[in-house]
């Protein structure tokens, strides 16, 4: 049988009880993605498996084995248990990427309470926003970052515990600041795990829309059965290898790629905790013998603007799987990868709301640069239509992507916004955002999407986001935020302000603003370019047409403003 054959089979055959199965999940049981991704390892015999090798700045490197984070999870989860954190209560993870983030994941799981992992380079107006939404009780931060907690604390009252992995003693602990050493622990052996069911919540993970604040996703321990299944068959991990997702914890794949897949299958995965460069990376894989690589499209095209230099110069023999995610990922960067590193770069689209991918390409499939694929064995997709919601038969019509709702990991809700969440089903489809078509093989080609969120880098910035943060600068008297091109990005933040009399339009204020943005927000949200208007351009009913600036930006056709005017 072929291997293409084999995807046409894994289709026909399909269903969710294979992972159940291979699980040993019933409908009805306990079901812990703590315990799956630690526990039931070392009970499978893998104890002394390593499970991480990471490194961190000045080449420090730590070493974990399955039983090790069993062990540290344990310990951090009957902290959090003696400081009276419960089942459901928001903790949220806001460090780098080092192991405590990942343990403390794990532990968080453990004790039923619900993770909320924020990414480390968020400024404070964006944390707060999140927490706020969340009600979050705890936060498990480490010192480098605890000054930006310190600033908002008074804001939060339902924070209870401001938790320092790496307190040093020098400066006194603040209100409500607790010191949690893990190497230092005492480990404990045995920690009764919550009983989590199928639908009890596990992670919150925050997302930008175009309007209005954050959309915190919910997910349930439920989607370890899709992200199980997927990280089987996309990212095709099998017990030898060495696993290397380049995401950070703060976005979804870090979480169901970067912790739950690798873990709860016992495969081990390397974690590198410091800035980017192609020659960090490559001897990265080197020294570890990465096998799967999973990372994305910006990433991609920053190695490939380095050239073949630095691949030469290490040896990656080892690899032998790659995928990649977030963005579009251009058909060179496909080309490039099978000329240079003698494989190409396998896509995969899904979201922070689908919770596991939806669309890849497979092991053995035949690749048609710049498709993304076709969907999951178990899942429905297709293009509908933008106005009607109908299924397009029609192949190479563009519409938008349509999913049956229903796989595991489907987010539940958005937190405290039942409202939008129904609003993302049309005619009963689940409907992404993102418009698409599907070629008469079936593949799937991305477009574009449907919305004004920009997916710089593979990380989706809010223009509303941005547009507020930009009005709260003492200068700026009104703003709106687009995207525009960028080489490396696909695409990066603009914003055009008008600013207050008495406020002169200089670099220097250029400057002072986008810091502004990089402190408040994060450096992904700050504006790379500010234009000065004297006016911005507004509908009569006084919205910004923002679609005008944006066509500007990227040399389209600006159509026709009159309904626009008339919005
Ligand atoms: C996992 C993740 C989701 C949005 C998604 C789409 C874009 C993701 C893509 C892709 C083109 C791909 N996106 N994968 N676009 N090709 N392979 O990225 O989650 O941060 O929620 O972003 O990213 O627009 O709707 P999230």
């Amino acid at each position: 049988m072929s291997k293409i054959g084999s995807y046409d089979e894994r289709v026909k055959n399909f269903n969710w009880s294979i992972s159940e199965k291979e699980l040993g999940y019933k409908e009805g049981d306990n079901i812990n993605i703590g315990w799956y991704c630690s526990d039931r390892i070392c009970d499978q015999g893998k104890a002394d498996k390593i499970a991480l090798n990471w490194e961190g700045l000045g080449g420090k490197i730590k070493q974990y084995t399955f039983n090790y984070v069993r062990l540290c999870s344990n310990t951090i989860g009957q902290f959090l248990r003696d400081l009276g954190l419960k089942d459901e209560d928001r903790i949220c993870l806001f460090m780098d990427k080092i192991p405590e983030l990942y343990l403390s994941f794990v532990g968080v799981m453990k004790i039923g309470a619900i993770a909320q992992p924020l990414f480390s380079a968020f400024g404070d107006e964006s944390l707060l926003v999140r927490m706020d939404n969340a009600e979050t009780t705890a936060i498990i931060t480490q010192r480098k970052h605890v000054k930006k907690v310190r600033k908002i604390r008074d804001r939060m009252p339902y924070l209870k515990h401001i938790i320092i992995v790496d307190y040093d003693g020098k400066h006194p602990l603040q209100e409500r600041e607790i010191a949690f050493d893990m190497e230092a622990t005492e480990k404990i052996e045995k920690l009764d795990i919550f009983p989590t069911k199928a639908e009890s919540p596990s992670v919150l993970h925050y997302t930008s829309g175009t309007t209005g604040q954050p959309k915190g996703v919910k997910h349930v321990h439920y989607s370890l059965i899709a992200q199980y299944l997927t990280s089987k068959w996309v990212l095709d991990l099998k017990d030898d290898d060495v696993y290397w997702c380049t995401a950070d914890p703060g976005w979804v794949t870090g979480t169901s790629y970067g912790i739950i897949g690798s873990w709860c299958i016992g495969v081990r995965q390397c974690v590198l905790d410091v800035g980017f460069s192609p020659l960090s990376w490559y001897k990265f894989m080197e020294k570890y013998g990465v096998t799967v690589w999973y990372t994305a499209p910006t990433a991609i095209r920053s190695l490939m603007k380095a050239g073949e230099g630095p691949i030469r110069e290490n040896d990656l023999s080892k690899l032998r799987h790659m995928v990649s995610v977030g963005e579009p990922l251009n058909p060179e960067a496909v080309v490039w990868a099978l000329k240079v590193l003698g494989m190409p770069f396998l896509d995969s689209y899904w979201q922070t709301e689908t919770g596991c991918i939806m669309i890849s390409n497979y092991p053995g499939m035949e690749v048609k640069p710049g498709s993304m694929g076709k969907t999951f064995p178990g899942i429905e997709g297709c293009i509908v239509d933008t106005e009607t919601f109908e299924k397009i038969e029609e192949s190479g019509k563009i519409g938008l992507i349509g999913i049956k709702p229903g796989w595991p990991s489907m987010m539940r809700t958005y937190w405290k916004n039942e409202e939008t969440y129904q609003s993302k089903f049309q005619n009963g489809w689940y409907i992404p955002g993102d418009r698409a078509y599907i070629d008469e093989d079936g593949y799937y080609w991305f477009v574009g999407r449907d919305d004004d969120v920009i997916n710089t880098g593979g990380h989706l910035v809010s223009p509303f986001e941005v547009e507020s943060a930009l009005l709260e600068h003492e200068a700026v008297a009104e703003s709106a935020v687009v995207s525009k091109p960028d080489d490396v990005n696909m695409e990066v933040v603009k914003a055009f302000v008008t600013l207050k009399p008495g406020f002169e339009q200089t670099d220097e204020m250029e400057l002072k603003i986008m810091n502004f943005i990089r402190k408040k927000l994060s450096p992904l949200a700050m504006p790379q370019e500010i234009e000065y208007l004297d006016k911005l351009p507004k509908t009569r009913s006084g919205k910004i047409m923002r679609r005008l600036l944006h066509a500007k930006e990227w040399g389209e056709e600006i159509g026709d403003t009159s309904g626009l005017e008339d919005d």
